[in-house]
């Protein structure tokens, strides 16, 4: 199973730790399409490589269109984050949106007023593995 994995970058990288951990507890269940995602420093060692914004998109796109299912955090507003939900949502694919009611963000109604997107609201890591489990077995 291919998932695609989106979370904020140049919105905010306060919860990149978190990316890391949810990223890899959905290895268990196939592969991460968008690692870098929970890398550190990507923005730094992708404009090392010399990677233009023109190639992420097309990267990026490309990537989705190859996925099974998309899991988003999207507790950190992210421009790209919701340019993908909207992209996932015009192909029908599954998506699961992560949200913590506790941060300082209020959710988009774009996002939590989308019916076909599960919003699954946590606190933790732990409060949403099994969750996320549940989410990933129904498309295996
Ligand atoms: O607007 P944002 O940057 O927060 O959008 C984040 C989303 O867009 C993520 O879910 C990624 O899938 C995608 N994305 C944004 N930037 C990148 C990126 N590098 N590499 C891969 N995917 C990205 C930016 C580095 C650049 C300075 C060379």
């Amino acid at each position: 199973m291919n998932i695609f994995f989106s979370g904020s970058i140049r919105g905010g990288r306060d919860d990149r730790d978190l990316y890391a951990d949810l990223i890899e507890h959905l290895e268990r269940h196939g592969t991460v399409l968008t690692e870098h995602v929970g890398t550190e420093n990507v923005e730094q060692t992708e404009a090392a490589a010399g990677i233009t914004d023109g190639e992420i998109h097309d990267q990026d796109v490309e990537w989705l269109r190859g996925a099974d299912i998309v899991v988003a955090e999207v507790t950190t507003p992210s421009l790209g984050v919701g340019y993908e939900l909207g992209r996932a949502a015009e192909t029908g694919k599954p998506v699961c949106c992560l949200y913590r009611p506790d941060s300082a963000h209020e959710l988009s109604a774009m996002i939590r007023g989308n019916d076909a997107f599960e919003v699954i609201e946590y606190r933790d890591l732990e409060g949403v593995e099994s969750r996320l489990e549940e989410f990933v077995r129904e498309y295996r």
